[in-house]
């Protein structure tokens, strides 16, 4: 099944896109490893988290509208936000996945959310610092990413706000849910 996948995914993606994607899934499989958690699923994840990478806004936002999301205000403006959501339902479709765990952390992927499961934030760390990535402090979020997923979480997270911030972008309420839950959670 996974041989499938990834056939499926290399003809769907660009090559630097699919090199992304078998990065994250080797970087997830490392994590769920040392943090306990099922390897197959985060394998399976992590190759096809940005599977609607390739779609146009305009279909970005079909599908969301068609799955429930308001894409009036932040959406209009920043279409790629939704191509975690977007994902998920390509995974359904096109990918025939049915796990719910899996689902969601493809959903959640790009923002984080509310109550995130260890595997979606396996998903959300292995995505910034999988081996082709190359950012100011990486080196200091991948060795967190080893030690404790929960401050590598609150590292991405803030890296990411700022990140917005600093191109005069809206931060997505997702964004601030998914920090508010590690601070709240984590760091009592
Ligand atoms: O799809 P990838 O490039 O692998 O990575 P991703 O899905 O984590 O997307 C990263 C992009 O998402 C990055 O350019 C910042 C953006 N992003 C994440 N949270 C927010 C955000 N952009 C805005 N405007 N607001 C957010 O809250
Ligand atoms: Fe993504
Ligand atoms: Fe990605």
């Amino acid at each position: 099944m996974i041989n499938d996948i990834t056939e499926k995914l290399k003809a769907m993606l660009s090559p630097k896109r699919y090199m992304h994607s078998l990065g994250v899934r080797d970087t997830a499989v490392k994590l769920a490893k040392l943090y306990g958690t099922d390897e197959d699923k985060a394998a399976i994840a992590g190759l096809i988290h940005d599977c609607a990478k390739g779609l146009s806004d305009e279909l970005l936002l079909k599908i969301a509208r068609e799955i429930g999301i308001e894409t009036q205000g932040i959406y209009e403006k920043q279409p790629e936000l939704l191509h975690g959501p977007a994902g998920t339902y390509m995974a359904k479709k096109d990918f025939k996945i049915e796990d719910e765990e899996i689902l969601h952390s493809i959903m959640c992927h790009t923002t984080g959310c509310e109550n995130m499961s260890l595997l979606d934030k396996i998903i959300y760390i292995a995505d910034y610092i999988e081996p082709n990535r190359s950012f100011p402090g990486l080196e200091e979020l991948r060795k967190a990413a080893f030690r404790d997923i929960d401050e590598a979480m609150l590292l991405a997270l803030d890296n990411t706000i700022k990140h917005v911030i600093n191109k005069k972008q809206m931060i997505d309420i997702q964004t601030i849910k998914a920090r508010n839950y590690i601070l709240y959670n984590y760091f009592k």
